[in-house]
């Protein structure tokens, strides 16, 4: 019952999120942004959406919420450099340039046991 809650709260903010980016223009070609929530069900914590998909060679940005009531979690990309902690109850970005095709992986530096994610850069489709 209670993961029954948790996927409808999490589905309406899908839904809710989709809405509020519909009025907004599309990012320029090359560049891809994202919005990654920490989230604590019971005793797991995880980034979602815990993987994200984009060309090689694009800019990324990340803004990562941590909605957790447990404290500071990382968010680390080791490949790109990319290694950040996001205080409790805060938003924090994180730009960075994809690079090689691949699937690398995303972890909380601070806690090596939560679960982690995946970048996956693709090969930029023939125009
Ligand atoms: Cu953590």
């Amino acid at each position: 019952m209670k993961l029954f809650i948790f996927l409808m709260l999490f589905t309406s903010q899908v839904i809710a999120n989709d809405h509020a980016h519909h009025d907004q223009k599309a990012p320029a070609a090359g560049k891809r942004v994202f919005t990654i929530v920490n989230y604590e069900y019971e005793t797991t914590k995880q980034w979602l959406p815990g993987m994200i998909a984009v060309y090689e060679g694009d800019e990324v940005e990340i803004n990562l919420i941590n909605n957790t009531p447990s404290g500071v979690h990382g968010f680390a990309i080791k490949d790109f450099g990319v290694q950040i902690s996001v205080l409790k109850g805060k938003t924090q970005k994180v730009n960075f340039t994809a690079g090689k095709p691949g699937i690398y992986p995303i972890h909380c530096h601070l806690h090596p046991a939560h679960i982690g994610g995946q970048l996956l850069i693709l090969e930029k489709p023939k125009s």
